[in-house]
Order: structure tokens, then C-alpha cells, then sequence
């Protein structure tokens, strides 16, 4: 299945053409028929001798509604291109052919329309004129065909050369992402919204949830139909008609967009490099009202040029363009830039940059995806594909990481947690990034919440704070000139117990259990605090947390002016 689009001067026979090949005449409009000339946009399918599907996308070739054309051949697979040997090359042959090269349309041929009228002498002139006019473009070498539309001489050479060009041209690209620019929007009776377009990128189904945007409306796909036959799924490279919930007719124009949620990235801005074309007869400058047509929409842009201040005809060049709304686009979409004051065009090419980083007087835009990373230093893996189509294996946790920047951030690491001693560095101190990282080092370990290098001694295995704790286990020493981190750290791991304030070593809670054991072996009724406080030898200032430790880890019970025991209550044999 391919999408093919006419092109070429008004009235050379596009229509005509598009009509002998399928039998459907792309002229919807009783405005269309009454004065043989096409406004809009048309439609139609065939099956070719082959046996493949092609849709045609009829355009206007009035210079009157170039927008509309423009809107027309933003996602063909290839153009038919057409002359008429009666007149030769025209304004709009050269227009239209030169639209098509900045799109990036690289497959085509010509059809040499009208042979019936023109004499042979003018045909044999215009075939030598139209390889003139397209030696150098993706037409050079296509073939000729001569054709008589309105007699049919001519067509089915046509459609066999359509079927072998088709045969070499790549259909559209399936990643996932499904795009669809609306090119016709309208109220379908009974069914509601109605929305027509090529799709790129991907498939559609029905009810899939799409955001259609600029608006950023939810809508659902209620149906799908590909030349009006009902689809649940088309592929990309399709002509689609979607049945859409969720949005009004009016609430939909030419040129918005169905995506699916968080595939893309919404820009206002991108930079881009446009090719002048070389019969521009001045330069261009950021002065002027530029029109920006991408996909099936035209989007008036304010237009920076990177670098010098105008481009020469002919020139290739960098332009950062500022959209008036938010669309969803990508490196190496493809763009037209008009000049709405002059009505010409002047140049178009390719989105470089979704979302530019440098300032407009340092930046030197191009389509590395290293160039993106850098520009940032650190970047999430998903956002990274969604801004340049890219997907890249992250270097750090989900980040894709500068080499630079990852290995200042190492070197960064390895000073700090030197700086740090012993005791080494806290995790809670390092950003996101640094955490992230630490995790590459081989010299270093974790410990505890807390980063040392990998060949340190454990500073906290013999703290002399433990020394002092186990001098006077009941009564401990308040932790006067403990360093704060070692301390909670020592808590941490289990070796030191705090409660109400007061610092325990962890066996001196142990033996605090067996001495309630004992007592409670004495009398089962239950032992009061000053019972307690005899037999641990300390005071109520100690004896009072030391109990609530007990009772808090289920070793005994409180029970009215008693302790009683709890289910945690070791076995008086046990602690000896
Ligand atoms: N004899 C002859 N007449 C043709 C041929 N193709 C088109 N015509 C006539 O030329 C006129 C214009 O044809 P269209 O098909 O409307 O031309 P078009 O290129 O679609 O014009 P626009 O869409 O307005 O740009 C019509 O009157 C056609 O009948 C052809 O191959 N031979
Ligand atoms: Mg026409």
C-alpha cells in the first residue's frame, strides 16, 4: 500500500488523470466541477496491475491554494508528476517540484499529459524541456510517460510504470509512533466527528486513546476506515478516515495532529536547517512573514537565523523557528518556509532540534543525538527518545550520560568521599546523579547509607564509644563527644539502641531482657520498677527507658505498677 500525490501546473490534467486510473473524480466540490478547477485536496484508490493498493492524493495546481497542496504531500511515498505537452513547463511545475524536493519526496514519475491535442513536434519539445527542468531532482531519469487521459491512450503503460516505481520505494516506516496530520475534517451524519489523513510512524486501531493537538484534546477511535471500507487496524502509510469520541467537528482544522499519549515531544520551538532555493532573486532574513507548513498545517513563525544574518539563495543554512502553538515533532521532520508578503517560497528542509539548549547566538544545530546529550549533560533514556527518535542503552540508572560529564561526576565522587575520612560520605547529601553514579565506582563500597572507599578499614567496628558503653551497661554515660554521624550510624546498625535520649549498647538491652526473666522466674506475678532498679543497679533515669525498650519489644508487659511477661520473654536457661 502506498500514497501517492499528482503534482504540477494548473489545469495540465491532474484531475483528468487521477480520474482515468481509478474511476473516481477528485473534484468533491460543486465549485470544482462548475469551473474545472481543483480547490481542494482529492482522494481516490486503485488496484494496480500487480495487484497493490495505490491511494492517490489529488492536489491543486492553481497558485491560489498552494496551501492546499502543501497540505497534501506531506506524508506521500511518491509523486506523479504532471506536464502538459500542449503547454511545457509552467510556474507551479517548478513550484510544485522544487515543494517536493525540500519535503524529501524521492520517488516519482512524470506523466506528459494532453499528447492527444499537442502535435508531435511539441510533445518531443516538451520531453526534452521537462528532463531539462528535472535533471539534478529526485525526478532525474524517471520516465516519460505520454499520455490522453480523456481517450485513455497512454494509461495502462501508465499504470504498469506506477507499479514499477512503486516496487523499488519503501513504504512508510512502522515505529510505533503512530502520526496522523489532519488534512479534512468534517461531520459525518450519525457517525460524529470525522478526521482524513496519511499516517506515519505507526498503526491506528479502534479505541485507541490519541491526544489530538495543538488543543491537547483526548479523543477515541471509534472507527477506521481506509477508502471507505472499515478497518480495526491500519498500518502507517495508510489513508485514514477516523471516527472520532471526544471532540466536535469544528473543534478540528487542517494542519492539527493524533498522536498517541507520551510518545512525543510538544514543541514551540525547533531549530531546523532550510535550503534556499537558488532562483530566490534576494536573500533571506529573519524579516519578512514567514509561513512554516508542516505536515498538513501552516504555522506562521517568528525566524531566527543561526549564524549570519541572512541566507543566499541557493545557501543551506540554520533557523531556529518559533511556532505559535505546541505540536509534536521530531528530528528530520520535514518543512516548507513561504513567504506570505511576496507569496513565494523560499526555502524548507529538515527539524534538527525539538527542543534547543543553546542560545540562538551560540547554537550550531544538527541531527547528532550525542550533540542532545551533551547539551545537557545528563538526560532520561525515555525523554531522549522522544526527542530525537533515538533509542540509546542508558549509561547511568535510566540516564544516558555525556562521557565528559560522567567522568567529572566520578572524579567529583572519589575527591568528596577522600574529603569525607573514614566515616565516609553521605548518600542523602549526593543529587540524583551522583547517587546514580556512585554506583560505577569499583573503589567504593556502600556502607549503610553512607559511600567509603572500597579498601578503608570499618571505622565503627571498634568505636570506643562501645567501650565506654560496656563499662556501665544499665547506666551508660551520655555520648559526650561522640561524632553525630559515627553515633547514628552505630544505631543503625543495631549496636547501639537509643531511647527517651539515653544510648545503650545493644547487649546491655539483651542482658536487661534476661534480668526481667529472672525476676519474673522469682515472682510471675510481675516485678515493679524499683524491683528493677535494685537489681540493674542504676537509677530511675535509666531503669525507666530500659523498661519501655523491653516493653516495646514485647519482652514484657505493663500491667497497672508492674511488669508482667510479654511474649517476647526469653527463658531464664537460655541467657547464661
Ligand atoms: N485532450 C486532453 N485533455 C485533457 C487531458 N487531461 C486533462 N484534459 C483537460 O484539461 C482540463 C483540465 O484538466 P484537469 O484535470 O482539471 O486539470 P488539473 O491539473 O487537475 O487542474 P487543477 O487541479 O486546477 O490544477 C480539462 O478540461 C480536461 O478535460 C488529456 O490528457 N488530454
Ligand atoms: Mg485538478
Amino acid at each position: 500500500m502506498h500514497v501517492v500525490a499528482t503534482a504540477g501546473h494548473v489545469d495540465h490534467g491532474k484531475s483528468t488523470l487521477v480520474k482515468g486510473l481509478t474511476g473516481t473524480d477528485p473534484d468533491r466540490f460543486a465549485e470544482e466541477k462548475a469551473r474545472g478547477l481543483t480547490i481542494d485536496l482529492g482522494f481516490a484508490v486503485t488496484t494496480l496491475p500487480s495487484g497493490a493498493t495505490l491511494s492517490l492524493v489529488d492536489v491543486p495546481g492553481h497558485v491560489r491554494f498552494i496551501k492546499n497542496m502543501l497540505a497534501g504531500v506531506g506524508a506521500v511515498d511518491a509523486c506523479l508528476f504532471v506536464v502538459a505537452a500542449t503547454e511545457g513547463w509552467k510556474p507551479q511545475s517548478e513550484e510544485h517540484l522544487r515543494i517536493l524536493e525540500l519535503l524529501g519526496v524521492r520517488h516519482g514519475l512524470v506523466a506528459l499529459t494532453k499528447i492527444g491535442p499537442a502535435d508531435p513536434d511539441l510533445v518531443e519539445l516538451a520531453r526534452l524541456e521537462i528532463e531539462e527542468q528535472v535533471a539534478g531532482t529526485f525526478l532525474d531519469g524517471a520516465p516519460v510517460i505520454g499520455v490522453d487521459a480523456p481517450s485513455g491512450v497512454g494509461l495502462d503503460d501508465l499504470r504498469s510504470a506506477i507499479d514499477e516505481m512503486l516496487a523499488s520505494t519503501p513504504t512508510a516506516e512502522d515505529h510505533g509512533r503512530p502520526r496522523l496530520w489532519v488534512d479534512r475534517a468534517f461531520a459525518a451524519k450519525g457517525a460524529g466527528t470525522v478526521v482524513t489523513g496519511t499516517l506515519t510512524g505507526g498503526s491506528l486501531r479502534v479505541d485507541d486513546e490519541l491526544e489530538l493537538h495543538p488543543r491537547g484534546v483526548k479523543v477515541r477511535v471509534r472507527a477506521l476506515q481506509n477508502h471507505y471500507s472499515e478497518r480495526d487496524e491500519l498500518p502507517p502509510g495508510s489513508r485514514c478516515a477516523l471516527n472520532l469520541v471526544g471532540v466536535a467537528h469544528d473543534e478540528v482544522v487542517r494542519g492539527d495532529v493524533l498522536v498517541k499519549p507520551g510518545q512525543w515531544h510538544l514543541t514551540t520551538v525547533v531549530d531546523a536547517s532550510p535550503q534556499v532555493l537558488g532562483r530566490l532573486d534576494h536573500p533571506v532574513s529573519r524579516r519578512g512573514a514567514h509561513v512554516a507548513y508542516l505536515g498538513a498545517g501552516e504555522h506562521p513563525v517568528r525566524m531566527r537565523i543561526l549564524g549570519p544574518d541572512a541566507l543566499d539563495p541557493g545557501s543551506q543554512g540554520s533557523v531556529r523557528l518559533f511556532l505559535p502553538e505546541a505540536l509534536p515533532l521530531l528530528p528530520g521532520d520535514r518543512f516548507v518556509l513561504r513567504e506570505s508578503g511576496r507569496a513565494e517560497t523560499v526555502g524548507g528542509g529538515e527539524v534538527l532540534d525539538v527542543d534547543p539548549r543553546e542560545r540562538a547566538s551560540r547554537a550550531r544545530p544538527d541531527r547528532s543525538v550525542d550533540r542532545v546529550v551533551r547539551e545537557r549533560g545528563w538526560v532520561d533514556a525515555d525523554e531522549l527518545f522522544l526527542l530525537t527518535g533515538t533509542n540509546r542503552d542508558p549509561d547511568v540508572g535510566r540516564w544516558v550520560v555525556d562521557p565528559g560529564v560522567l567522568k567529572a561526576t566520578l572524579d567529583r565522587l572519589r575527591d568528596a568521599i577522600r574529603t569525607a575520612g573514614p566515616m565516609g560520605l553521605d548518600l542523602a547529601a549526593l543529587d540524583d546523579h551522583e547517587r546514580e553514579a556512585a554506583g560505577l565506582l569499583d573503589d567504593a563500597a556502600f556502607e549503610g547509607g553512607r559511600l567509603v572507599m572500597a579498601d578503608a578499614a570499618d571505622p565503627l567496628a571498634d568505636h570506643p564509644f562501645l567501650d565506654v558503653l560496656a563499662t556501665t551497661p544499665f547506666a551508660p554515660p551520655a555520648p559526650d563527644g561522640v561524632d553525630r554521624a559515627e553515633l547514628r550510624e552505630l544505631v543503625r546498625r543495631g549496636q547501639v539502641v537509643e531511647q527517651d535520649g539515653i544510648f545503650f549498647a545493644a547487649p546491655a538491652v539483651e542482658a536487661a531482657a534476661g534480668l526481667a526473666a529472672r525476676l519474673l522466674a522469682g515472682d510471675p506475678g510481675g516485678f515493679t520498677v524499683s524491683t528493677f532498679r535494685e537489681a540493674a543497679g542504676n537509677t530511675r533515669k535509666h531503669a525507666m527507658p530500659l523498661l519501655a525498650l523491653l516493653d516495646g519489644t514485647g519482652v514484657t508487659r505493663r500491667r497497672g505498677d508492674v511488669r508482667i511477661a510479654g511474649p517476647r520473654l526469653p527463658s531464664t536457661g537460655s541467657e547464661a
